[in-house]
């Protein structure tokens, strides 16, 4: 059965650049939002080896812990001439202060002269009842990265991500454009259809 609208969504993130691209993503479907922090809910430790497998058991904990219907996002960037590092710790390597600035100059200084500059953000949502149903939806946008970096908008590893057909990166676009071609737009569209365009799950 498809829904109409969520009445009221925990969105399971401590990442506010997230929250706030979720929260946009989201907006015509949803009447309440609440993110992790409002409810005070605790950062899960993210034991999984996969990006779904984060994703779940963040959405998890989230939906168990409030009670409601909870959305959580495990994403990352994969660089394909680091053998798709950072990938599943793309924020460890911003360290304790989630600094991605030193995060870039990582990647950065690992691919050295390495031709190779292909990379890809991927996201994996996951929605969870708190009756334990979990659902999983996934996104890709392939690029590539550039040195120096540029621009302000977005979050993380924004600044230093052209994707494939433009000459901007991610932090140079109008956060509506990104919107149109992100990894997390795409795993959302495909929720959004299963939900809203009647066909159910
Ligand atoms: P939560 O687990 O609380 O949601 P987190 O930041 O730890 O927050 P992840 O483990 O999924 O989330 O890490 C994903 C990291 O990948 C994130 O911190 C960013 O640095 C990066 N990332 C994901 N999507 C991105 C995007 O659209 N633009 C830039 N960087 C992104």
């Amino acid at each position: 059965m498809g829904l109409d609208v969520f009445d009221e969504l925990v969105i399971a993130t401590h990442n506010s650049g997230k929250a706030r691209e979720i929260a946009d993503l989201l907006h015509p479907f949803v009447i309440t939002f609440y993110s992790a922090s409002d409810l005070g809910l605790l950062e899960p430790e993210e034991t999984g080896s996969s990006f779904e497998e984060n994703a779940v058991l963040k959405a998890k904990a989230a939906a168990q812990a409030s009670g409601k219907l909870s959305l959580a996002d495990d994403s990352g960037l994969s660089v394909t001439a680091l053998n798709g590092a950072p990938g599943i710790y793309s924020s460890r390597w911003g360290g304790e202060e989630k600094d991605f600035d030193f995060a870039m100059q990582k990647v950065h200084e690992e691919l050295g002269s390495s031709q190779d500059r292909s990379a890809a953000f991927v996201c994996v949502l996951a929605l969870a009842w708190p009756d334990g149903r979990v659902e999983t939806f996934d996104g890709r946008v392939e690029g590539y990265i550039i040195w120096p970096k540029r621009g302000d908008f977005g979050f993380g590893y924004d600044p230093f991500f052209v994707p494939d057909g433009y000459n901007i990166t991610f932090a140079e676009m109008n956060p509506e454009d990104k919107h149109k071609i992100s990894h997390r737009a795409k795993a959302f569209d495909k929720m959004i259809e299963i939900f809203f365009a009647g066909k159910g799950l």
